[in-house]
């Protein structure tokens, strides 16, 4: 889109020109003629400049704490907990959990706090003694996919 509006633009320019200022090349030059007019061009450049700072300035959300936590080894539970550093999209956040050695995943009801930053899988049993990898999916509020997983032991 962005590149068609500026080609377009070019395009414009160099049969408009009739001896005025100079077409313009690219969207940051000073004193010439843009297409169109200023505020495209400004729309354009704010645009640009957004596009440039979410890669470097936005930070995904992360995984803060886990229970639980990668590696550990617990009594039976029914109810896992991950904390985020920011507010996850419920629709597009999952949780799983199966046997680390593989089979069928355990059912259970995934709750998402108030912040959107706290998940709760409930189980609908008690988890047996024995070793399990849990995956987790889910899309932060600047819609940016972050996954992880994990291995605890229950004894
Ligand atoms: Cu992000």
């Amino acid at each position: 889109m962005l590149l068609s509006a500026v080609t377009q633009g070019r395009g414009a320019a160099l049969s408009w020109g009739r001896g005025a200022a100079r077409p313009c090349v690219t969207l940051w030059e000073p004193k010439c003629t843009f297409p169109g007019d200023e505020m495209m061009r400004r729309h354009l450049i704010a645009l640009f400049t957004l596009v440039a700072a979410q890669g470097t300035a936005v930070a995904h959300p992360r995984l803060l704490s886990a229970v639980p936590a990668q590696g550990s080894t617990v009594a039976p539970l029914r109810e896992i907990s991950l904390g985020f550093s920011e507010a996850m999209v419920p629709a597009m956040t999952s949780v799983t959990l199966s046997p680390a050695d593989g089979g069928a995943a355990l059912a259970g009801t995934l709750r998402m706090a108030g912040d959107g930053r706290s998940l709760t899988y409930r189980l609908a049993a008690p988890l047996p003694p024995g070793r399990y990898r849990l995956v987790w999916k889910a899309v932060g509020a600047d819609t940016h996919k972050v996954s992880g997983q994990h291995e605890f032991a229950v004894r």
